[in-house]
């Protein structure tokens, strides 16, 4: 199947979910398509991408798809994973990406909206990050991506809890640059908004996003704190938690966690 359509208005590149039985789960074959999409995009000179779901669906995304997490004993977010290449393809896009935001938006899919370059939502909008609810250990650039978007606090809040925050509370911490009430607004506004930006200079624009990228992830760390976070998170994707969190949920119970 096609999990997402893409195709061009105006001379602006849209990718559209479209596996909204699955609550567009970000499954491998998925994530590809992603990229391939913005490979296209970037062949094509593509200056301005919108990353949607389909119109009035109430989950942007279910998160990264769960039935494909890898059982205990490997990384499921080692560097190389679909979701973290698609990340990547999203930073590194020589223009600006807009997340256009109807519905709830869930774990790895909250990482991937939240290295959009905007995000305008409706007040159906909600965000949340789910590790702890499936035992999953983050991965420290995704931790930098939350801490860099909402602050330590509530990036803390929000990784402990697994709760989402509302429209409301997004845009009053930055993560929605725009409310805008309903879809019809959302889709005539994100247009408005990726036509200004057609209007500037894509070299000065696509240098500039650059320059951001780098300068928001420059908080250096040795080698050796860099494996000791790594031999952190071993221990949790080695642990019975992580398995017990992806069955609980296969099996549509609340996970039993013990710490081990
Ligand atoms: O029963 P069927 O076969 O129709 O399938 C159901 C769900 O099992 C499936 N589905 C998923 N399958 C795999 N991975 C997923 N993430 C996923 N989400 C949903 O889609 C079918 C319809 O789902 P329902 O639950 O019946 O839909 P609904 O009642 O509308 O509820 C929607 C939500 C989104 C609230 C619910 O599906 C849900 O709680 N999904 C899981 C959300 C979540 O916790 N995602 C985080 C995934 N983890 C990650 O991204 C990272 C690895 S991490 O864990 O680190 O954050």
């Amino acid at each position: 199947m096609d999990y997402i359509k893409s195709h061009i208005k105006n001379s602006i590149g849209i990718i559209t979910f479209n596996n909204d039985a699955k609550r567009n789960a970000l499954c491998r074959d998925m994530l590809y398509e992603i990229i391939l999409a913005l490979d296209d995009f970037k062949f094509h000179k593509i200056r301005v991408v919108i990353i949607r779901a389909n119109p009035g669906v109430k989950v942007w995304s279910a998160g990264f798809d769960i039935d494909e997490l890898p059982e205990p004993g490997r990384d499921p977010l080692s560097y190389n994973e679909p979701i973290e290449q698609t990340i990547r393809a999203i930073q590194y896009y020589p223009g600006p990406v807009i997340g256009m935001i109807e519905g709830s938006v869930w774990g790895g899919a909250c990482d991937l909206a939240f290295v959009c370059d905007l995000l305008i939502g409706t007040e159906t909008a909600s965000f949340a990050i789910t590790p702890a609810k499936i035992g999953v250990p983050y991965n420290p650039s995704g931790v930098l991506h939350f801490v860099n978007m909402v602050g330590l606090h509530l990036a803390k809040e929000m990784f402990f809890t697994a709760l989402p925050i509302n429209a409301h509370q997004a845009k009053h911490y930055g993560v929605l640059n725009h409310l805008v009430p309903s879809i019809e607004q959302l889709e005539e506004f994100t247009m408005f908004t990726a036509e200004q930006m057609l209007q500037n200079s894509p070299l000065s624009i696509a240098v500039i996003k650059e320059q951001l990228r780098i300068l928001g992830d420059s908080s250096a760390i040795s080698p050796d704190t860099f494996e000791r976070i790594q031999g952190l998170r071993r221990k949790v994707y080695d642990s019975k938690d992580y398995l017990e969190g992806k069955r609980a949920f296969q099996e549509k119970r609340k996970p039993k966690f013990i710490g081990e």
